[in-house]
């Protein structure tokens, strides 16, 4: 019943909480929502947060549209910073919190990075526990860890939940930031990423996460990555209501029994899409950066050299990885640094996806970064082809020209349909690009695929040298098989459908399984035109005539180009040897009126076998008619 509050027309955003252990983030989510969002008896036994807790907000907005907020309460205490990151993948909005009492600390610090490295492009900062501390100070010193970061004038709300201060500012304030946003994006590639997954009684297995860049709906089949497994989405819920469909921005519970629990089924880091969005990887070239910002509340971590072992969080997912960079033998602090990381285990990432690199023992979190090529390749990681493609795109990750120029310059082509599948534009964003780039004359666009102009004009130049030199080195041929072309060229059945398609609009012509030029003309082979010519009004057989599968495909050649007459299947003529005999006819006729065929014959000076069909082909093409066993001609009558 409560399923029919129209989710639909509400706009959905996810809320994650951030900040040191022991700062108020549960309490403060509590007051908020009414949630005790410390679900696990030993939380509650430890009054800690150790792992993820979630609750909802209502919130209307000042243009009176409503907001849901799933609210993702993440645990502080530094050993448990990796349930932490799998919390705050794709949220909208960061409640930051820095206690009064104890200002900016370790974790603070260290969760702050984290947020950054994931590109979280709002916060609103909470200093809790108002009612014990100095507001002023801690203020100025949040103000102070903020200069020269994006959120240098986020709103900074004093909360108590002791005296109630500021718990109905901070709601306004959160109206406020989530009323300005749009709806989380779909790009119709909703992706799941695990954060819980579980068995319930009479129901089986149950997986939840927060949905983005798509929508789920009940019945679907979706696939679980990176094992690819397919399974059946038999209920969803949102907060513990049965939804028909879930969108991105929801958190989201499936109820998939086909699914068991583990490493063989489904658990914690896993990912949830609808469609076989390709398959995951486990080297992917990156952009990494590591953070200057001073390390004074922490300790140091060590330097990331070329070749270290780290921890790469994805997603909820957590792998062991090798990192090595393409041109510097370390990150220092404040640098950016192409690399190529080697995961243990493989991930469905996309383009411009962001991840969390923290060092191998987990004390530290040390970089973060975005994808530039979810599939890399080690071998290709240093070829010339592969560095432009990587600095292109790191210069402008979030530019869907660059990122299908880049593509198309390295590959040459790609298949319209999956270029760029594995990113977070939309297809018809890729598909706008593309219409674009082409008018702009950047990239060719043919029914299935895309390239770069250059290439195109290459592979172009390539086919048109290689048929020219064909019909020079074998004039007696109508021109090159198609399959041999294809075969030189090493083309892919899609971009050569549209090579031939090109050169079909630009002086070129299919013949048959063969493509020549329009104006080549196969040179008779010797031995036929010494068989037409020697007997010109009664020759061969067409069979004789051409014996092999060459000589063949050089007469259907003439036959198509109109220089040999082909009667019946069986007879050809030299085409002006047929005109001629056919001016005869004509002259005979309107001379002597209507001629049986063996008058025609003699006058024609051929024999039977030659002139019935000569006749019957006379007939239809309208010269001649047949009148009882005479031939008239038409125009006459
Ligand atoms: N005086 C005071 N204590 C608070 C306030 N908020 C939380 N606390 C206490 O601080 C402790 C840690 O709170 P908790 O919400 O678990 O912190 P978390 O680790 O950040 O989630 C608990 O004992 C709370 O009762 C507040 O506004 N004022
Ligand atoms: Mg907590």
């Amino acid at each position: 019943m409560t399923a029919q509050r129209g989710h639909r027309k509400e706009k959905h955003f996810i809320i994650a909480t951030a900040g040191h252990v022991d700062h108020g983030k549960s309490a403060l989510v509590k007051a908020l929502t009414g949630t005790d969002p410390d679900r696990l008896p030993e939380e509650q036994r430890r009054q800690i947060t150790i792992d993820l807790g979630f609750a909802e907000l209502d919130l209307g907005t000042a243009n009176g549209e409503r907001v849901h907020a799933g609210v993702v309460d993440v645990p502080g205490h530094e050993d448990f910073v990796r349930n932490m990151i799998a919390g705050v993948g794709s949220i909208d909005l960061a409640l930051f919190v820095v206690a009064a009492d104890d200002g900016w600390m370790p974790q603070t610090e260290e969760h702050f990075q984290i947020l950054t490295y994931l590109g979280v492009q709002r916060i609103i900062m909470s200093l809790s526990k108002s009612d014990l501390g100095n507001v002023d100070g801690v203020t100025a010193q949040i103000r102070e860890k903020l200069r020269g970061t994006p959120f240098i004038n986020c709103r900074i709300v004093p909360t108590s939940v002791r005296t109630g201060e500021g718990i109905t500012d901070l709601k306004n304030a959160l109206a406020r930031e989530l009323g300005k946003l749009r709806p989380p994006r779909d790009i119709a590639k909703p992706r799941l990423f695990v954060d819980r997954a579980f068995t319930l009684r009479g129901a089986g297995t149950v997986v939840t996460g927060t949905l983005s860049g798509g929508s789920i709906r009940r019945g679907d089949e979706v696939y679980v990555q990176p094992q690819n497994i397919p399974a059946r989405v038999r209920s969803i819920q949102n907060h513990g209501r049965d939804v028909e469909i879930a969108e991105a921005g929801m958190r989201t519970a499936m109820n998939v029994p086909d699914l068991s629990i583990g490493e063989s089924g489904i658990q914690r880091g896993d990912l949830i899409t609808v469609q076989s969005l390709g398959s995951a990887d486990s080297i992917m070239d990156v952009l990494v950066h590591r953070s200057a910002r001073p390390k004074r509340n922490f300790a140091a971590p060590r330097a990331i050299r070329n070749g270290s072992s780290v921890q790469v969080h994805f997603g909820t997912s957590r792998s062991a990885a090798k990192i090595t960079f393409l041109d510097v033998p370390a990150l220092a602090a404040g640098q950016s640094a192409i690399a190529q990381l080697r995961l243990d285990a493989p991930v469905l990432a996309f383009v411009d996806d962001r991840f969390v690199i923290r060092d191998s023992s987990e004390q530290n979190t040390i970089a973060g970064g975005r994808v530039l090529d979810p599939d890399g390749d080690s071998a290709k990681f240093r070829c010339a082809a592969q560095v432009q493609f990587l600095r292109a795109r790191a210069a402008a990750p979030l530019d869907p020209a660059v990122c299908i120029q880049s593509q198309l310059a390295r590959d040459g082509f790609a298949e319209s349909k999956t270029l760029l599948l594995k990113s977070n534009f939309s297809a018809a964003e890729v598909a706008a690009n593309v219409t674009r780039l082409a008018e702009e004359g950047a990239l060719i666009s043919r029914s299935v695929i895309v390239g770069s102009a250059k290439k195109w004009r290459e592979l172009c130049d390539r086919a048109a040298a290689f048929i020219e030199d064909a019909h020079r080195k074998n004039p007696e041929r109508c021109g090159v098989e198609l399959i041999d072309l294809r075969g030189r060229l090493g083309s892919e059945p899609a971009v050569f459908e549209g090579l031939v398609e090109d050169l079909c609009k630009s002086g070129f012509v299919r013949v048959g399984t063969a493509i020549a030029r329009k104006s080549h003309r196969a040179s008779l082979p010797p031995q036929i035109r010494a068989a037409l010519g020697a007997n010109k009004l009664n020759p061969p057989s067409r069979k004789e005539l051409a014996r092999d599968r060459e000589s063949q495909a050089a007469l259907r050649f003439l036959i198509e180009q109109a220089e040999i007459t082909d009667l019946d299947g069986d007879i050809v003529l030299l085409s002006n040897v047929s005109e001629k005999m056919r001016e005869t006819v004509i002259a005979f006729i309107s001379k002597h009126g209507p001629a049986t065929a063996s008058e025609l014959r003699q006058e024609l000076g051929t024999s039977r076998r030659i002139v019935i069909p000569f006749l019957e082909s006379l007939d239809r093409a309208g010269v001649t008619r047949r009148v009882g066993d005479k031939r008239a001609l038409r125009r006459m009558m």
